[in-house]
């Protein structure tokens, strides 16, 4: 057996080994003047520094939600700093969630399934955030999947995937996830024309056969669940939707949708034919749709539309009839389209020209409501006079890409890709402003806040496509870069490079720090994928194992440092289901579960419930254990699930085991204990002298230490009582259970000294 140190002398060896890494840092640190000259740092740089770097324990002012791109995930990082904070699982497992991989969220992911088929992959491009009055509110995500037409739905709450919807009617997507300033709907625009229906249509039928579609996914907030029951869609022409944006203020009630290859062009190099990319940017102009999504929502209650796949769809001609669709040329193979916070313009950049061309509202709803149309299209939609709906168009550059509005009025910023250059310009004036390198080919870029109503300005992200040169080489996979500008004063300054090693991120949102509230813990017992109480809860001291319907159920709890049960046997072809409960109250304190051979990994967070379904096919032995380094006594937080060969019976000799101990051992073990307690009463003291309650993790620390003391006093108990009849083996044993506890409480109670230290505790009077 390990021999244990004494507590008090763990903490002695600590206490040398942090003073000694004191002094070696001061030692080699030497000057600023020195790190700079050592470093190659000129003052722009230590200021570009200083702008973002976060000194320990420092918060960011804002967070980010991005794409993961073909990750299928979302990356959440902080502004200023740039440091990744978690990556969100949503149309892909992810093992260290536990991600496709417990049966709460295989649930969620087979909501994700399409004609039957598992789809475990996704290629996000927009992530939206709930709006109330077109400001970001920090209650839920929604994310795309251009691949899969689907969307997903994240609770911000707990940073969860809780829903995946399918799209009846897409066989591609692009233009989503854009949220009504209200969040009453979350849309959803097609990219390459397909038929409605499933099903086979020759490409000699695409012009009469093959459509394109918007989508508008009612959401109950209340529910925090979008609901196919409310959601419908609208027929569109055969062109490739692209990117959405919804109204706000005086646009409200409007959703602009632009496309690209209007000319339905259907390729086909293969034949000697001309490549798409040729025959999709011959025309000078292709068309923005503006859908009047407040009538078409009325039309849909109204029954007004055409079920296909069992969703209903208002078709074009009923669009037209009703004056619900309108195109507005705009110039040439588009790809943003951005409407400003006052919502009485909207920013289009035409990838294959130099200008972006500012849409003035006021004049197209004029037009509208004097039915003064240029012509309509080969579908009957009506289309406006270009000139006459532009309110300017400006210049910014080769390849621009999209739009995101700064806190300082009329102020826009640009993605100029072929010149892989950001344009701040004022779209009132139409004056272009300044510009700056960034590396290189950006995609998107995103200010804080810079489509709502109320951006923050301050910093803009510039999201390149390629990064080159920029990092250390890993190999012909590069990682992306996002880089963060500073955009407060009037010329834009570069302050850092962040490598982003995940899928190829499209687009980011920004949003306040402080308007996100997420939970440290569940409620004791919950399915987080249905925010509900599991069924499968149980608390410490009623774990069982119950066979139902032909399933051995084990009912069991995590917390530092056991499993219980430890020992589970079945009979080979045994269906097994687990459910594991982490009674733990502290926070951050998540254990994990992992079963040789059985590919699970369970993520179990404070509170939460999580199981695993299998069948006990191979007879053997599997060693179970906990896969978070959760406490001292993390590697001993172990279990065996033991498959006997069908027939044979299960062993009830006693288990044999390598060491028994003595009234001297127990004795020993007393010693220790009662000295153990000493250093926790003195930390305690410690704390306890201080206004630690003025420190609310403190007190959440404190709160723990003391569940730990409580389950130490359960120990010595059973420790004293097994004493008591002479049965030393087991009383030793529960002893060095009872020190266990001992050692946890004392971490929490160093920790919670830590704390204290560094926010400046004081003494009480
Ligand atoms: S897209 Cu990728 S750079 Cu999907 Cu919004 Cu423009
Ligand atoms: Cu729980 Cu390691």
């Amino acid at each position: 057996m390990m021999k244990k140190k004494s507590f008090a002398k763990i903490l002695t060896t600590a206490t040398i080994s942090l003073g000694l890494a004191g002094w070696a840092a001061s030692a080699w640190a030497g000057s600023l003047e020195d790190v700079m000259k050592a470093r190659g740092l000129t003052q722009k740089d230590l200021l570009a520094a200083a702008k973002t770097y976060t000194p320990t324990g420092g918060r960011d002012e804002f967070l980010v939600f991005s794409s993961g791109g073909q990750s299928g995930q979302v990356m959440v990082y902080g502004i200023p700093s740039m440091r990744i904070l978690k990556y969100i699982a949503v149309f892909t497992p992810e093992p260290w969630q536990g991600y496709g991989f417990d049966d709460e969220s295989k649930a969620v992911l087979a909501q994700g399934k399409i004609k039957g088929k598992t789809i475990n992959f996704g290629d996000t491009h927009h992530p939206g955030i709930t709006e109330t009055n077109g400001d970001t509110d920090g209650e839920f995500l929604f994310i795309n999947d251009k691949a899969n037409p689907r969307m997903a739905v994240i609770d911000l709450k707990d940073f969860e995937t809780k829903q995946i919807v399918v799209n009846p009617i897409m066989k591609s997507e692009h233009g989503g996830a854009f949220v009504s300033p209200n969040s009453d709907y979350v849309m959803e625009a097609s990219q390459y024309p397909a038929p409605l229906e499933n099903g086979y249509v020759p490409l000699s039928k695409f012009n009469e056969k093959y459509r394109g579609a918007v989508t508008y996914w009612k959401f109950d907030r209340k529910k925090g669940r979008l609901d196919p029951s409310k959601s419908f869609s609208l027929e569109l022409p055969p062109y490739s939707q692209d990117l959405s944006d919804f109204g706000k203020g005086p646009s409200d009630g409007w959703s602009f949708t632009n496309s690209f290859c209007t000319e339905r062009y259907i390729g086909g190099i293969e034949k000697g034919r001309p490549p798409f990319e040729a025959g999709c940017s011959q025309k000078d102009t292709d068309f923005v749709h503006m859908v009047n999504w407040k009538k078409a929502a009325e039309l849909f209650k109204a029954g007004k539309t055409t079920m296909i796949n069992g969703h209903p769809v208002i078709m074009m001609d009923t669009a037209v009839k009703e004056g619900i669709l309108f195109l507005i040329p705009e110039p040439k193979s588009p790809h943003g389209v951005d409407v400003t916070p006052d919502g009485k313009f909207f920013i289009i950049a035409g990838k294959l020209d130099t200008h972006a061309s500012v849409y003035s509202f006021a004049k197209i709803k004029a037009l509208i409501d004097a039915k003064d149309y240029a012509g309509k299209d080969p579908y009957g939609i009506p289309i406006l006079d270009l000139k006459k709906t532009l309110h300017t168009q400006v210049q910014v550059g080769l390849g621009p890409l999209h739009n995101q509005y700064d806190s300082k009025e009329c102020i826009v910023y640009t993605s100029i890709y072929v010149d892989s250059q950001i344009t701040k310009w004022n779209y009132c004036t139409g004056k272009v402003l300044d510009k700056i390198n960034i590396h290189y080919n950006v995609g998107h870029l995103m200010a804080m806040e810079g489509d709502t109503a109320h951006p923050k300005g301050k910093y803009l992200v510039s999201l390149n496509k390629l990064a080159i040169d920029r990092f250390n080489p890993v190999g012909p996979l590069h990682p992306q870069n996002h880089q963060l500008i500073d955009i407060s004063g009037d010329k834009m300054q570069l302050l850092y490079d962040m490598p982003v090693p995940l899928g190829e991120p499209h687009y980011a949102v920004a949003i306040q720090a402080s308007k996100l509230k997420p939970k440290v813990r569940y409620k004791l017992g919950w399915n987080s994928r249905e925010d509900k109480k599991s069924i499968w809860r149980t608390r410490p001291g009623r774990e069982k194992i119950v066979k139902k319907d032909g399933v051995t159920h084990v009912y069991g709890t995590l917390i530092r440092s056991h499993i219980t049960p430890e020992i589970i046997e079945v009979e080979e072809g045994e269906k097994v289901s687990l459910h594991f409960t982490n009674v733990e109250r502290a926070q951050d304190e998540t254990h994990g579960f992992a079963i040789n051979n059985f590919n699970v990994n369970l993520s179990v967070e404070p509170g939460k419930t999580a199981s695993f379904t299998f069948t006990a096919d191979k007879p053997g032995v599997y060693p179970y254990y906990c896969t978070e380094f959760c406490s001292a006594l993390h590697l001993e937080m172990q279990g065996y699930l033991l498959v006997r060969p069908k027939g044979v019976k299960a062993s009830d000799a006693a288990v044999s085991e390598g060491q028994t101990y003595t009234k001297a051992d127990y004795d020993k073990q007393i010693k220790n204990n009662v000295a153990t307690q000493g250093v926790i009463d003195s930390v305690v003291g410690y704390i306890t002298a201080r206004n630690f309650k003025s420190f609310k993790s403190v007190v959440a620390l404190v709160e723990d230490a003391t569940d730990q003391l409580n389950f130490a006093a359960d120990a010595k108990k059973k420790s004293e009582e097994f004493a008591a009849k002479g049965d030393y083996n087991n009383a030793t044993l529960w002893a060095q259970q009872w020190f266990q506890y001992q050692v946890k409480t004392a971490d929490i109670g160093l920790r919670a000294k830590t704390y204290l230290d560094e926010h400046g505790a004081v003494v009480n009077k």
